[in-house]
């Protein structure tokens, strides 16, 4: 049993129940975390605390705005955090987003915009709090982030957000090897798709969960929960001698040639 009570985690990403954040939120939570939730806007506010008390967190997590394209905000929100929390050991950076044209329009025509905001948001991001994160993570620590295999195989559509997962990935990579002195680990998780908000609107996504029904050497799509489980291990002193890792759970999609 990963028993992490007494521990803080603080995940970014979390918009709805169907949010792959939630998943990692549950599994963090059942285990013992403290939880500290981040939401992107104003809007979301009641949302992020109705989801604190589903988790079981309501008098004891807490729930901060934070907007990570705006680097005041990511140092307003650690500040509250450092207020609240004497300690972090949890980061998981759940957060990705490209303009809606960028992932539509065909690939060469991606605008300097587009891909600056895809980068910015989901791939700065990482970097910008786990910088802010690392002093409060005093006990070592664990970062999480999660990626897509369309980092690495081309699939039509993903476009400048497959672009962008590479770079992710890359900076899960020299994340780590900045990091391990201070005995913080920084994972990925790629994960297979599931219908959550980031791929609502997006054609044909029918077809990408049927060729992995089809094709996966599991012959079906992942559950969120399988993404919360490998989160969980990840984050755990099960996984302490793993870093700059990229874990896929895609029911073994990736490794089919054909
Ligand atoms: P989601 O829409 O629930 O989560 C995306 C989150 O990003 C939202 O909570 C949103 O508020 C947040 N966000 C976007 N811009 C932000 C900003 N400027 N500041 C703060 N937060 C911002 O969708 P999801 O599918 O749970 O996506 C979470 C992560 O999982 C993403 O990195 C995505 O690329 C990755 N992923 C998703 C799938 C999939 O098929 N759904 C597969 C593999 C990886
Ligand atoms: O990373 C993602 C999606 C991220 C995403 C989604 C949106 C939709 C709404 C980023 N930006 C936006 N911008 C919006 O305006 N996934 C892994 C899910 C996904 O998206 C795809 C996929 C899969 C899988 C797009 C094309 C093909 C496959």
């Amino acid at each position: 049993m990963i028993d992490l009570k007494g521990k803080v985690a603080v995940v970014f990403g979390l918009a709805n129940k169907r949010s792959i954040a939630y998943s990692v939120a549950q599994k963090l939570a059942e285990a013992g975390a403290t939880l500290v939730l981040s939401y992107q806007s104003e809007r979301l506010q009641r949302e992020a605390e109705e989801l604190l008390e589903d988790l079981g967190q309501s008098g004891t997590g807490c729930a901060f705005r934070c907007d990570v394209s705006r680097d005041e905000e990511i140092d307003a929100v650690f500040a509250q955090i450092a207020e609240a929390f004497s300690r972090i050991d949890i980061l998981i950076h759940s957060v990705a987003f490209a303009p809606a044209d960028a992932l539509k329009n065909d690939f060469l025509l991606t605008s300097r915009e587009d891909f600056r905001i895809a980068h910015d948001i989901s791939v700065y991001s990482l970097i910008a709090l786990a910088r802010a994160a690392a002093p409060l993570m005093s006990d070592g620590g664990a970062i999480l982030t999660l990626t897509y295999y369309g980092g690495e195989k081309v699939f039509p559509n993903y476009n400048v957000m497959g672009v962008a997962k590479a770079a992710l990935e890359s900076a899960v990579r020299y994340l780590a090897a900045s990091l391990g002195a201070r005995n913080i680990r920084v994972n990925a998780v790629s994960a297979g798709p599931i219908r959550t908000l980031a791929a609502r609107g997006i054609g044909d996504f029918n077809q990408i969960l049927d060729a992995v029904t089809l094709r996966a050497p599991l012959h079906r799509n992942i559950e969120q929960i399988e993404v919360g489980n490998t989160a969980l291990f990840l984050c755990s002193p099960l996984a302490s001698g793993i870093t700059g890792e990229v874990t896929f759970v895609d029911c073994g999609f990736n490794i089919t040639g054909i």
